[in-house]
């Protein structure tokens, strides 16, 4: 084989590449959306696209491009936080974020109704596409806890406080300056939390 056939097979070839190019492709249903280094985003129309986290983080004053495969949207302040009904018949619930401008912070408003009740935060998520940060933050935003990895998985985050006094708390998940998708699972149990 001469080594200019090995060296375009080594290229050809690779399983280390995972540079799918800058054209878009469109998001999956369901997490993760978009391969790693790839984020979802919503372009006018209405369609969701994968683009390469490089392409979005230049396309910050392209009107065509919105960082809206985040329906949860606009979440970034404890006023304007997404609502956690956890349902009677439950005791968690499960949302889709994305973390996306790199500067994005999604907070979610939660209500412990009876002292004594236990609260879980927990992300999962492709630590590889860059590491996120979960808390649990207190009436006034300040944290209380911050999310470690769960059995020395990095993509999965718990923040678990017990024995909560009655009130309102928020989970809060930003980035550490790169884009994300997520699942954030909120428990709040008057029991042990589940393991
Ligand atoms: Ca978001
Ligand atoms: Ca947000």
């Amino acid at each position: 084989m001469s080594p200019l056939l090995v060296a375009a097979v080594t290229v050809g070839c690779s399983p280390f590449d995972p540079d799918l190019g800058p054209q878009p492709f469109f998001c999956a249903d369901r997490e993760p959306r978009c391969p790693d280094d790839y984020v979802c985003v919503e372009r006018v129309g209405g369609d969701n696209v994968c683009l390469s986290q490089g392409v979005v983080a230049d396309a910050g004053g392209d009107a065509n491009l919105q960082c809206s495969g985040d329906t949860l949207e606009p979440n970034d302040t404890i006023e304007t936080a997404t609502m956690v009904g956890i349902p009677a018949s439950s005791d968690s619930q499960m949302f889709d974020g994305v973390v996306c401008p790199k500067e994005d912070l999604d907070i979610y408003r939660l209500a412990v109704d009876v002292t004594g009740e236990s609260v879980r935060a927990e992300v999962n998520y492709d630590s590889a596409a860059g590491p996120l940060v979960v808390e649990l933050l207190n009436s006034t935003g300040i944290s209380i806890r911050t999310g470690t990895p769960t059995n020395n998985n990095p993509d999965k985050l718990r923040a678990d406080f017990a024995n909560l006094a009655e009130g309102v708390y928020y989970g809060r998940v930003k980035g550490m300056g790169s884009l994300n998708n997520y699942a954030i699972t909120f428990v709040v149990t008057s029991g042990a939390l589940p393991p």
